[in-house]
């Protein structure tokens, strides 16, 4: 047996019910393939692959806390420390009724290659809770928060691992996280980015991650002889990464008619009004019917279905595993000539094979969506130093990051004979970075 094939099955057998982390697992060993096999004996006498796949370290706790009526709740917390072989821990904390470890461990492992494409020294971790946001006043929010981080705090720090937001966790958590951090430990230390601009936070960040895509997508066009203005959109989710890819798209003069939530989605022909959808899903933290009771032009679904739109391009950004076969095969038949995933593993194993064969330019989260976590890298950055950039100089170091990411994933997609994939690309690239940083320091 192959050692590709050697560490899917142990991976399998050791994770029987984590699927997510299986099916991200997968994705990657698949394409290292042919990077293994040219020295097979050396990765495998090192356990590479074993040490890759295995988190350095996993902590799971009891989170409680009391609500408005005085009863007491209980949620599980999680984080997971997967490689730290090119920096510190560095990684966002999601908060939503369906994390569990296996969603955990997947992003986590996603994290430690798009950490290393980034270019710049961060590991790999993810974290979060079962905690639904939903529906909780500002002060469920703040002492559930408080009681997280109580316990995350024994785990964390400015040159350990590095927390940020992900799905759930936005601007407000993250402040309501470093007061109790700071509080705990009696240190004023960048222990987590993402944080507001009075108190370390660094201009841009909110908007990297969705910019940051369609920087990437822009070049990924570019390359292939197409001009992303002009082009019709469809972008899913309707939160951070979602509502500032809109936001990039118009001001590359290309046009947004889509976005979509965990209840509907919407479809708007003039464009999606980003001053509104920020009102109702920032400000009032709203369904996306008030987006449409206030915009005559869009058309609100109940359900699932922003796929079914006639668009050039598409930008899942809402959730793991939102892009199904069938939805690919829409796609296509609309004339969809390209896919960048904002959101982490949005695109099934079988609708990514179904867009590539039928050559749709496609690009994978760890790429496409790694703005936000090196814009990230930036604040730590400038809170080392005591420093705040402009945003004119993140906004321009971001833009170098993503087109860089990009070319890197084309070499090194061509250089394994894969020319155009880039999930291959993607993936070889950040695992070099790795491996060569874990080969270079021992058996640990
Ligand atoms: P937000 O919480 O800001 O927004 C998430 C959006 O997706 C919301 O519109 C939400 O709907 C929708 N959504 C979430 N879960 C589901 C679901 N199960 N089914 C349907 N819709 C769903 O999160 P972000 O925008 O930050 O994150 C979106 C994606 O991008 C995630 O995959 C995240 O891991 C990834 N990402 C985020 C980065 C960041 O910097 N924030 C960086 C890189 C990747 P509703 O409004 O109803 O809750
Ligand atoms: O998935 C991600 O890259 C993030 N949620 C951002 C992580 C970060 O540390 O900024």
């Amino acid at each position: 047996m192959s050692y590709v094939d050697e560490i899917l099955e142990r991976t399998r057998v050791q994770n029987p019910a984590q699927p997510e982390f299986l099916q991200a697992v997968q994705e990657v060993l698949e394409s290292l393939r042919v990077v293994i096999e040219r020295d097979e004996d050396a990765y495998r006498r090192d356990a590479l692959l074993e040490r890759l796949t295995t988190p350095e370290r996993c902590f799971i706790f009891r989170v409680p806390w009391v609500d408005d009526h005085g009863q007491v709740r209980v949620n599980n917390g999680y984080r997971v420390q997967f490689n730290s072989a090119i920096g510190p821990y560095k990684g966002g904390l999601r908060f939503h009724p369906s994390v569990n470890l296996s969603v955990i461990k997947f992003l986590g492992f996603e994290q430690v290659f798009k950490n290393s494409l980034t270019g710049l020294p961060i590991g790999g971790g993810k974290g979060g809770a079962d905690f639904d946001p939903k529906g909780k006043s500002d002060r469920e929010i703040m002492a559930f928060c408080q009681s997280y981080m109580t316990e995350l705090s024994k785990y964390i720090g400015a040159d350990t691992d590095v927390p940020a937001g992900d799905i759930g966790v936005g601007g407000r958590e993250i402040g309501y996280l470093f007061g109790q951090y700071k509080r705990l430990k009696d240190v004023f230390e960048g222990v987590l980015t993402g944080k507001g601009l009075t108190y370390g936070g660094s201009k841009a960040r909110t908007e990297a991650t969705g910019y940051g895509l369609l920087y990437l997508t822009q070049e990924m066009l570019k390359c292939n002889g197409y001009d992303l203005a002009g082009k019709t959109i469809a972008v899913s989710g309707a939160g951070n990464v979602a509502t500032y890819a809109i936001e990039k798209a118009w001001q590359l003069g290309a046009k947004p008619v889509t976005c979509s939530d965990s209840t509907g989605w919407i479809y708007d022909p003039e464009g999606i009004h980003v001053d509104t959808l920020k009102e109702v899903k920032e400000v009032r933290r709203a369904r996306l019917t008030e987006y449409a009771a206030r915009r005559p032009s869009a058309v609100y679904h109940e359900g699932k279905g922003v796929w079914s739109v006639k668009c050039d391009v598409a930008l899942p950004c809402a959730t793991q595993n939102e892009l199904h076969l069938e939805d690919a095969k829409l796609l296509v038949a609309n004339g969809c000539f390209a896919v960048a995933e904002g959101a982490n593993m949005p695109t099934t194993l079988e609708a990514t094979a179904y867009l590539q064969e039928h050559g749709v330019l496609f690009c994978p989260g760890k790429a496409s969506n790694a703005g936000g976590v090196a814009t990230s890298a930036l604040e730590m950055s400038q809170n080392s130093e005591r420093l705040s950039w402009s945003f004119e100089e993140v906004d321009a170091k971001l833009q170098d990051i993503m087109v860089n990411i990009f070319h890197n994933l084309d070499q090194a997609a061509k250089e394994y004979g894969m020319p155009g994939n880039y999930v291959a690309g993607a993936n070889i690239a950040g695992f070099k970075k790795v491996a060569t940083a874990m080969q270079a320091q021992g058996i640990v």
